[in-house]
């Protein structure tokens, strides 16, 4: 969702934050706006739309710093250019940038009006401009005391950045509920929501955390909270390889993303196997063998496709470990109550280590005292630093909104969480042999699946014209279809349902007609005659099937076969899942959609 940048230095700020602001389109957006300093006060440009608009419609001479920019998606208020950020005082010296929702904006606009001010927008962050600069009015003596003073009064969720035309050298940033880091570079300092946008520049960052703020100016920063407690905070380094983020010479990120698969796999595993033992090493997880082995029951929670790679991942734990487990969407969990158990290990799934429904899934489980893990990919980001222990996965950064690569990692790391809790148990030696031999051969496999792209596309080009898609599979083969049909959704925006196979006949195969096609998800395992059951039951009612399987399938069951490569039953569903990737994408591009940002869509979910 939103995401602010800003730079204090020697150089003009704008086309710093203009790249940084492209770093951060891929969280999904609707308007975008940025402001500098200049020796004649502040100037300040928006659009609705793109950052590539904005770019286009600054002046040539949009000179000056520092500067802070933003990237909006609205929750107050349309995305027009009024309601694009950053927002000013009524002097037009003070402007703020906020990713995040102020609750008691309301008020705090009719207070203000009270007092005559005039708002130029209907969003809730103008409210902090305006209080910002009543704070100076009553005398604060610098910016930092002013925005201390301000946000006593903001209740709500923010990052935010303000600049001050009469302190041009220097941004105070403030995190509560949103994220927000420093970068720390040569005599210049950047502030940002997401790392994302300091690449390129910096690989030295500052995390604040809820309740913090920091003062930044070019050779320095200075970190406190509310009540002007310092606080101290040393730099992390940023282990991303900048290539990661880089589209090349690919159509669009989603595809270079899919495509970069078997190295992400072969990342996740790397330094994680321990073929002396045949178990995995997780060092993260800070969990004692004695603890691991007191865990009766895992509970794993996400959203979107990170719930789905956690019901594999539940497999994964029951197969492997023979503890039960099972997955639940973060944002059901968090507002029933859940009874929270001490002998059961709950891990959060997010891919950006943001999302908002999963942290405060995390905060309430901690709360009641429950162990928490995470699994996440970006480094050092909110769930990341919330949790007890946990998992990277290493995959580099996710540009695309739709998740690829980073299902398949998870599911892997799910595979290497279920081989270390299975081999402190009674998951023999040479079943943890056989895992580890499957989950060494994935990367290979998968660059197999690839080579199927072109024929993967012919199908997509078919799908393309249906108004809709039935994704069907049995045991690991559900949740496999049921991020298919997710995955076809999100980004071509054809409607896909999913159903565990033998439900058909409990429903959905009213719905079944030659207009109707099937994906089926077939493997080769103990279930495959019930599988193949199920595709008569389509073909007799004429229903057109498309099967994943391990052999080609004869045509009295499937009008076209995806012969995959075989792995073991427990690690298949990793190799399945990126067909339906592949014919997603293929889907998309037939019908001219916005692959990387489908509409209505954001990559990190930051706001509930
Ligand atoms: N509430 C602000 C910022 C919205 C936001 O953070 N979205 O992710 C607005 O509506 O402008």
């Amino acid at each position: 969702m939103c995401g602010i940048v800003g730079y204090v230095g020697p150089q003009d700020a704008a086309p710093i934050l203009l790249e940084g602001l492209g770093r951060l389109e891929y969280r999904g957006y609707d308007s975008a706006g940025l402001a500098v300093a200049t020796k004649s006060g502040l100037k300040v440009r928006k659009v609705s739309g793109r950052v590539a608009d904005l770019a286009a419609d600054l002046p040539a001479r949009f000179k000056g710093a520092p500067g802070i920019g933003h990237t909006r998606w609205a929750t107050h208020g349309e995305p027009t250019p009024e309601n694009a950020h950053p927002h000013t005082d009524a002097a037009g010296r003070i402007a703020v940038v906020h990713n995040g929702i102020i609750e008691n904006a309301d008020e705090l606009r009719a207070k203000l009006a009270a007092d005559g001010v005039e708002f130029a927008s209907q969003t809730d962050t103008e409210a902090v401009a305006h209080l910002v600069a009543a704070a100076f009015q009553a005398g604060a003596v610098d910016l930092e005391q002013a925005v201390r003073q301000a946000l006593r009064q903001v209740v709500g969720a923010y990052g935010l950045a303000v600049m001050d035309a009469e302190h041009p050298d220097r941004i105070v940033v403030a995190r509560n509920g949103s994220p927000v880091l420093l970068g720390v570079g040569e005599k210049e300092m950047f502030v940002a929501s997401d790392v994302a946008a300091l690449i390129g520049y910096t690989r030295q960052v500052v995390y604040l955390d809820d309740g913090e703020l920091a003062t930044v100016t070019p050779t320095g920063y200075r970190t406190f909270t509310l009540d002007d407690r310092a606080v101290a905070k040393s730099p992390s380094t940023i282990d991303w390889d900048v290539v990661g983020a880089e589209i090349g010479d690919h159509a669009h990120y989603l595809i270079k993303e899919i495509q970069e698969q078997s190295r992400t796999i072969e990342r996740a595993l790397k330094g994680r196997i321990d073929e002396r033992f045949d178990t995995a090493h997780l060092g993260g997880l800070n969990l004692t063998v004695r603890e691991a082995r007191e865990i009766r029951r895992v509970k794993i929670l996400g959203c979107g496709s990170a719930c789905y790679a956690g019901d594999l991942g539940a497999q994964l734990i029951e197969d492997l470990a023979r503890v039960p487990a099972s997955a639940e969407p973060a944002s059901e969990f968090r507002y029933r109550n859940p009874v929270v158990e001490p002998d059961t290990l709950y891990v959060a799934v997010s891919q950006s280590g943001e999302t908002i429904d999963t942290l405060a899934a995390v905060q309430e489980l901690q709360r009641k005292g429950g162990r928490v893990i995470g699994i996440v990919n970006v480094v050092g980001s909110t769930i990341a630093r919330q949790v007890d222990g946990g998992i990277y996965l290493h995959a580099g950064p996710e540009m695309s909104v739709a998740a690829t690569k980073s299902f398949t990692s998870t599911v892997t790391a799910f595979a290497l969480l279920a081989l270390h809790l299975g081999r402190i148990r009674d998951l023999s030696p040479e079943q943890g042999r056989r895992i580890i031999a499957g989950l060494n051969a994935l990367p290979e496999q998968i660059a197999q699946v690839l080579e199927q792209s072109d024929a993967i596309a012919e199908v997509a080009r078919e799908i393309a014209g249906s108004n809709s898609v039935l994704f069907v599979g049995r045991r690991r083969g559900w949740p496999v279809a049921r991020e298919g049909a997710q995955k076809l959704k999100e980004v071509s925006y054809v409607h896909a349902e999913a159903y565990p196979s033998a439900e058909l006949k409990h429903g959905p195969l009213a719905l079944v007609s030659p207009e109707l096609p099937t994906v089926a998800i077939v493997p080769d395992d103990n279930l495959l005659d019930k599988n193949t059951s199920t595709l008569s039951e389509i073909k007799a009612r004429k229903g057109p099937v498309i099967a994943l399987a391990h052999r080609e399938l004869p045509s009295d069951l499937a009008d076209r076969t995806l012969v995959m490569p075989k792995n073991e039953p427990e690690l298949d569903p990793i190799l399945m899942s990126v067909p339906l990737q592949l014919l997603a994408y293929h889907a998309a591009v037939a019908l001219g959609r916005d692959v990387d940002k489908p509409r209505n869509l954001a990559k990190s979910v930051t706001v509930e």
